[in-house]
């Protein structure tokens, strides 16, 4: 199979400036996010969207006005490939350096889902008392690819509210859109309060509609919403909003017990994957002994 992500050897692609790996680090420690531009060349951003696609056709779920798939690392082969292909994790090891990269697992593919503000940790049993918003050692982050261009002031531009990874659901804080070209790659901490495409009115009207049309007609409501925005933004020649994301963290309890409460909500589901994937999976992602 033709790799969707060059070949790099082993640590060749770990960037030679320092001050660069120093400032990342910085950046996700103090504001809770970082943009690294043309992680992926525009080609290989092109290439990911129909494997998206079409992982998203076989496997997802219809949620939010779109479709979206959990676990997808452990479905779709080149999904895998290109998640622990030596050009993603050796970016990565630079953020967990000196310990080593471990995957949670964790893995979600979607497409034009709508979204409201959230920070990723609401079930984990450190949230209940806010300490893990205190935690400056916590250092579990995930990994945001957008597959187009995202202006910062388009409504499909992921948002986050800088700093608020140590403050918790802070309203007051600012937000921001982070804007992206197909390639760039967002890293965010999972304490950070962000935010996807949020539903427009006409998005909130369709849903009621369909939540209240579903019932009587014995229709899934969700996937009636989705198919009727997709109708909607064919119409309006709508480019659609694409997106791969990966949760990653040092080698240390802290990503282990995220990893762990991650299981607990969403035990894994697993496809036909060839051994020399299953084999880098298990190298690199997060097994309890
Ligand atoms: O749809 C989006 O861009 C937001 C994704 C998101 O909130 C998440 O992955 O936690």
């Amino acid at each position: 199979m033709e790799p969707l992500i060059r070949e790099v050897p082993r640590l060749a692609n770990v960037t030679k400036d320092i001050s660069v790996t120093t400032q990342l680090r910085q950046e996700l420690r103090s504001n809770g996010f970082a943009i690294i531009r043309g992680l992926l060349t525009p080609q290989e951003a092109k290439s990911l969207r129909p494997v998206v696609r079409r992982s998203l056709k076989a496997n997802g779920r219809y949620l939010y006005g779109g479709k979206f798939q959990l676990h997808a690392m452990y479905t779709t082969e080149e999904v895998a490939r290109f998640l622990t292909s030596d050009v993603i994790l050796a970016r990565l090891k630079e953020i967990t350096d000196p310990l080593e990269v471990v995957l949670t697992g964790e893995c979600d593919l979607m497409i034009n889902t709508t979204s409201s503000w959230h920070n990723d940790v609401p079930h984990h049993p450190r949230c209940k008392d806010g300490s893990i918003f205190a935690d400056d050692t916590f250092r579990v982050y995930k990994i945001a690819f957008y597959l187009q261009d995202q202006g910062d002031d388009s409504p499909a531009t992921l948002k986050v509210r800088p700093r608020s990874h140590l403050k918790g659901v802070v309203e007051s804080l600012p937000a921001r859109g982070l804007g992206v070209k197909a390639g760039d790659a967002i890293i965010f901490d999972v304490r950070i309060e962000h935010a996807g495409q949020m539903p427009t009115f006409v998005d909130r009207s369709l849903r009621r509609f369909c939540e209240l049309a579903a019932r009587p007609l014995h229709l899934d409501a969700q996937k009636a919403f989705t198919l009727s925005r997709a109708i909607l933004r064919r119409i309006a020649f709508t480019q659609d909003r694409v997106a791969v994301f990966m949760t990653f963290g040092p080698a240390e309890e802290q990503t282990y017990s995220y990893a762990d409460e991650g299981r607990l909500r969403h035990p894994g589901t697993r496809g036909t994957l060839s051994t020399e994937v299953l084999a880098q999976l298990s190298r690199t992602t997060y097994n309890r002994p």
